[in-house]
């Protein structure tokens, strides 16, 4: 949108002094966020995070060719949004055994899968050598695959099994060949909604000081925030606010993922999902509060396909990947299809009015049909 057209649009809305600032490159703040969220005019702020997306990116719409590896279900933290999770013994629990992961890796090997995205529950009953175990078999498999693994919660989880510090026990699990982290876990950080919701997981303090360690030892990692549930605006900007000082601190989140809640088969079935709208403005709201945090993820399993696609106007510039065998969304009540192919995903990008740019995990351009997006 031409910038006087977005500034008259912005200033009828009541966004007119956040508009200025966007244009200046200025930091909002906690009350801009909430004008934000209250804003009824989800068009403006989505216009807004727009000009932003397409400031940094253009039309540049990222994705990878990428595989899910859910390594076990049993988990002790109960978390209420969960329906993912399974007690040691109850129907439906299973571990998969190292060769059982490679196995999984094997089966993809004529696919130009470029990341694995290794996540599972906490059971404390694994060992430290389980871990490096599971590592070591997928690049036994693929060498040159790029293993994005373990939530900052399994890594606390697996520090604990190591009985060392995490400090120490990250440069294990790179040798072992751990390449970077993804983003989940977080959920939100204030303690009012970790007390209600999943007072067994780690706090926001941990999950963040367990970032600070990451982002230390060289990992790049991603960030969360489950929204829709119980918690207020106060508290999901109050969730931003503070990925952003660790940001500025470390620099090491890559790409922020807002993850809707899904509410079939988990403790807060009685609770409404959030609406498509709802979904939209948490991506915009998230381009523009976190204006520290390169890539915005629309992640298409979640959201659908059409509402991942309207993301990419709304400040998303990323889909995430092919995926091949999504779990935990699936069993809340997904109904996308749990994979897609490559050339699918190219097709949406383009139906959406952008440019497909592939990516590993890094950000590093691997394929593009249109070169002249990268300059
Ligand atoms: O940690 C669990 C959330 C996360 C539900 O880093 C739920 O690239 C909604 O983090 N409704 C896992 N959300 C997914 C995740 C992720 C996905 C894609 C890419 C990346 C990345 C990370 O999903 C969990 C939890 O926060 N979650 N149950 C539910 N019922």
């Amino acid at each position: 949108m031409v910038s006087s057209l977005l500034q008259a649009r912005c200033t009828q809305a009541g966004l007119g002094s956040i508009y200025d600032k966007v244009l200046a490159g200025e930091r909002l703040s906690t009350e801009d966020g909430l004008t934000l969220y209250r804003c009824p005019d989800l068009h403006a702020v989505g216009a807004l995070a727009n000009y932003v997306r397409e400031q940094k990116h253009g039309d540049r719409t990222y994705f990878n060719v990428n595989q899910h590896i859910n390594y076990t279900n049993v988990c002790n933290k109960l978390c209420r949004f969960c329906s993912f999770q399974r007690l040691p013994g109850q129907e439906g629990a299973y571990v998969m055994r190292p060769e059982e992961v490679a196995q999984k890796i094997r089966e993809q090997l004529d696919e130009p899968v470029t990341e694995v995205h290794v996540v599972g529950g906490v059971y404390p009953r694994l060992p430290y050598s389980y871990y490096l175990d599971i590592l070591r078999a997928i690049k036994e498999v693929r060498p040159e695959i790029h293993i994005k693994g373990f939530t900052m919660i399994e890594l606390m989880q697996i520090a604990r099994n190591a009985k060392k510090p995490l400090s120490e026990v990250l440069p294990e699990l790179q040798a072992a060949g751990l390449d970077s982290c993804p983003g989940g876990g977080a959920e939100v950080f204030a303690k009012r909604v970790h007390d209600e919701g999943y007072h067994l997981k780690n706090t926001g303090e941990q999950w963040l000081e367990t970032a600070r360690t990451v982002h230390r030892a060289g990992l790049r990692s991603n960030c969360t925030m489950l929204h829709g549930h119980i918690e207020t605006i106060e508290e999901r900007v109050d969730h931003l606010n503070r990925l952003r000082l660790l940001q500025d601190e470390t620099g090491g989140f890559q790409t922020y993922i807002p993850l809707s809640f899904h509410n079939e088969g988990n403790e807060w079935s009685h609770l409404p999902a959030p609406t498509a709208l709802d979904e939209l403005r948490e991506i915009a709201v998230g381009r523009l509060l976190l204006d520290n945090i390169e890539h915005i993820k629309a992640y298409w399993i979640m959201l659908g396909i059409p509402i991942a696609q309207t993301a990419l106007s709304f400040g998303a510039n990323d889909v995430d990947g092919t995926v091949v065998e999504e779990k935990i969304y699936h069993e809340a009540g997904a109904t996308t299809p749990q994979a897609v192919e490559r050339e699918e995903l190219i097709r949406w990008i383009r139906d959406a009015g952008r440019v497909p740019v592939e990516r590993d995990t890094l950000y590093q351009v691997l394929w593009t049909e249109n070169e002249e997006v990268l300059a």
